[in-house]
């Protein structure tokens, strides 16, 4: 008899019945839509975004943990067991949607004018449209106070000039939540990417998250209305704002991609004969499941804390970047690790695991390096900042 590794921790009873069902609503659809296609899409470093945004906005997980505008308004934590079952899948239909939900959506739910929430949301959530978000550039990632990008006014137009960098969802987005530099500090626009002088121009030849749109986003005297502005975000904590959000998603999500690669290697290692006997009854084997059945375990307690304390509305920046540091760390060594137990299959995309290992690189630098994770921290215990 097996055991899986969540059950030695008893997570299931530490989640609430609707938790668990939203849970299980989400495994259910993408073992069924998603699994059976995401190792072409892969292969093919092509997604068929706009029919997965239709999918994804009837499953009801676009935006799901706001409220009003057509979001179906559940708990954080529920939208952290969300991610951590499409992350199963694959990371990049997680970023699909962390982009949509937590950066795109979130910027225009939380600072947007009414009347930008009333033109997009509803739209968004149900995956008729589609949004993506403009902080990164070539030159300025994890310093993105060091943005060139700028928006300057002509009379009561706004004429946005700049380019980023690695933008997801970049080229099949509707809209374009781009950040830029103006006399009064960063702000942030509601660009329709229909606008004449903008354009997103597909990035190429990646070898991590391939199912997944990333772009360029180009602004070149793109003159926008006033009111593209989001009138209630001013500096960088406006965009940081909305990497809390993303961020708390990838806390569970990497949690995921670690699941399936971890049940990939129990389910291989019990069929597979080395020397004559099962691999699983090997005592090095065991020493590898079970490292790396605590570490999946601790990584998911300390989620499921972040997500009770973000439920509460009491959760910090600094604790989510314990949460996105650890496991997203946690769960490319068990991605490795898992890979070693697969042997040469191992490195084919008929197992999920070098996949899931290779998207996790992108993982681990995006929304914040683990290094820029670790200085946060850092400031947190010292009251030193140490970035500069
Ligand atoms: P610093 O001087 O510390 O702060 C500037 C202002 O921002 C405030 N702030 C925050 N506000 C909300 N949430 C946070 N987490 C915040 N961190 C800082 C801060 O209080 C200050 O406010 P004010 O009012 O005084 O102006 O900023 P810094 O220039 O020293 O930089 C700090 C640092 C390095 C931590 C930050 O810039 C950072 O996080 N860098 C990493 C950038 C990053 O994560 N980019 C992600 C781009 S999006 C993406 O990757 C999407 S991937 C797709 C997917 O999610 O699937
Ligand atoms: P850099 O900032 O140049 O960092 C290079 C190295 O230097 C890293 O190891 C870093 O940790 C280290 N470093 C940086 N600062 C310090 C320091 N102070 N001390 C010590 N070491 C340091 N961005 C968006 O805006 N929107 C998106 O939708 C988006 N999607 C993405 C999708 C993918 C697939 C990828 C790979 C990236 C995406 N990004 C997006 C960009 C991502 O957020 C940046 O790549 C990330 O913030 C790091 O920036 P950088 O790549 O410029 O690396």
């Amino acid at each position: 008899m097996r055991t899986h590794p969540f059950d030695l921790f008893a997570i299931d009873g530490l989640l609430t019945e609707e938790e668990r069902e939203i849970q299980r609503t989400v495994r259910t659809m993408g073992e069924r839509e998603l699994r059976p296609q995401v190792a072409q899409w892969f292969e093919d470093g092509a997604i068929p975004a706009r029919e997965l945004a239709r999918e994804l906005g009837k499953l009801g997980v676009l935006g799901m943990h706001l409220e009003g505008y057509g979001c179906a308004g559940t708990s954080a934590l529920s939208y952290g067991l969300a991610c951590l079952e499409l992350e199963a899948v694959d990371s990049g239909l997680r970023s699909l949607v962390s982009v949509q939900g937590s950066l795109a959506m979130y910027a225009i739910w939380k600072y947007g004018s009414e009347e930008h929430k009333q033109e997009w949301l509803p739209g968004m959530a149900a995956g008729e449209k589609i949004g993506c978000f403009g902080l990164t550039e070539p030159d300025a990632g994890s310093d993105p106070g060091a943005m060139r990008t700028t928006a300057r006014r002509d009379g009561s137009d706004w004429i946005l000039d700049g380019t980023k960098m690695w933008i997801t969802n970049g080229s099949v987005a509707d809209v374009a939540v781009v950040w830029a530099r103006t006399d009064d500090g960063v702000r942030g626009f509601v660009v329709p990417t229909d606008t004449p002088g903008f354009s997103a121009p597909e990035i190429k030849r990646k070898l991590s998250l391939r199912a997944s749109v990333t772009s360029e986003l180009v602004l070149e005297d793109v003159r926008l209305p006033a009111e593209a502005m989001l009138p209630s975000a001013r500096g960088l904590s406006g965009p940081l704002g909305c990497l809390n959000e993303a961020r708390f998603g990838i806390v569970f999500g990497a949690l995921g991609a670690a699941r399936d690669c971890l049940e990939t290697a129990i389910s291989y290692v019990g069929d597979r004969t080395v020397f004559g006997r099962a691999l699983a009854s090997y005592q090095l084997t065991q020493q590898k499941l079970a490292d790396m059945t605590l570490e999946l375990g601790k990584g998911m307690l300390l989620a499921l804390q972040l997500g009770r304390l973000k439920d509460a509305g009491r959760l910090t920046p600094e604790q989510i970047s314990l949460g996105k540091l650890n496991n997203v760390r946690e769960a490319i060594a068990i991605a490795r690790e898992c890979r070693t137990l697969l042997g040469a299959n191992g490195i084919t995309l008929e197992y999920p695991v070098i996949r899931h290992a290779n998207n996790l690189e992108s993982v681990l630098t995006y929304e914040g390096t683990s290094e820029v994770h670790t200085l946060v921290i850092g400031k947190a215990l010292t009251g030193e900042g140490a970035f500069r």
